[in-house]
């Protein structure tokens, strides 16, 4: 049995990890029997980062690296049929989302004065009253340190934005009016597209990006398309 090890859920996704949703919906895509667990505290992942999985006696740790174990081990393949150009502009595609857009949608919830309460909220509303004063400080503290870090949160406001914002009308050119981000079926890295567009599209913030998904009519079909296929 496969095991997802996961933040709780929240925004109504099925995490807003993109990172741990994307093993997930890949999970699903394959159709392979799994549970999760949820973990809160990353710092107890083999990474220090979620998400991890346990198959069998093997734990792998990011996502990349646990699809890659999961479509070698059980001998997946979601991307019969496709041309090895189209998947490798989507793996691209993918690298942008994960690498770049990313840090766009992370500095929306975490640090954007605007939205971190709906953060903050859903993320730790649930501890008991002591810890809700300190853990929320202390993990945002944290997040701002890392996007500081790898340089986004060093623009102003509207540059942070733009950032993604150039990431889904990118998005949105290569999908153009396919279906799928590789063509008329699904791919192996449709799941991290769908995973980190819906982390901005569905959440109730209306973000910068949110409202840029909003306005991207094949990115919202591609969307509810993913969601009806595999999460209905
Ligand atoms: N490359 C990793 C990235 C995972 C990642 O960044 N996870 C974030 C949540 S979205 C995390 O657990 N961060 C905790 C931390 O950095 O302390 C993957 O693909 O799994």
């Amino acid at each position: 049995m496969i095991t997802l090890f996961q933040y709780q859920p929240a925004f109504g996704l099925p995490n807003a990890s993109p990172f741990c949703m994307k093993v997930e919906v890949f999970l699903k895509m394959a159709n392979m029997d799994y549970k999760t667990k949820v973990i809160n505290d990353p710092s107890k992942a083999p990474n220090g980062k979620l998400p991890f999985i346990s198959d069998d006696n093997e734990t792998i740790a990011d996502s990349a690296f646990i699809i890659q174990h999961l479509i070698l081990k059980h001998k997946i393949d979601l991307n019969q049929d496709i041309p090895d150009r189209d998947i490798a502009i989507a793996g691209a595609v993918v690298k942008m989302l994960e690498e770049h857009y990313y840090w766009s949608l992370t500095y929306s919830r975490w640090i954007d004065e605007r939205y971190w309460p709906t953060t903050k909220k859903s993320f730790f509303g649930g501890l008991p009253l002591p810890l809700q004063f300190i853990i929320p400080s202390v993990a945002r503290g944290k997040v701002k340190a890392q996007i500081f870090q790898q340089g986004t949160s060093r623009h102003n406001v509207e540059k942070i934005y733009q950032l993604g914002i150039d990431d889904i009308d990118t998005a949105s050119t290569i999908l153009a009016d396919n279906d799928f981000i590789a063509g008329s079926t699904p791919c192996v890295h449709d799941a991290a597209v769908y995973a980190f567009l819906a982390n901005a599209l569905y959440p109730e913030s209306n973000t910068p990006l949110k409202e840029c998904i909003k306005r991207t009519p094949n990115l919202v079909a591609y969307c509810d398309r993913m969601r009806s296929r595999y999460f209905s």
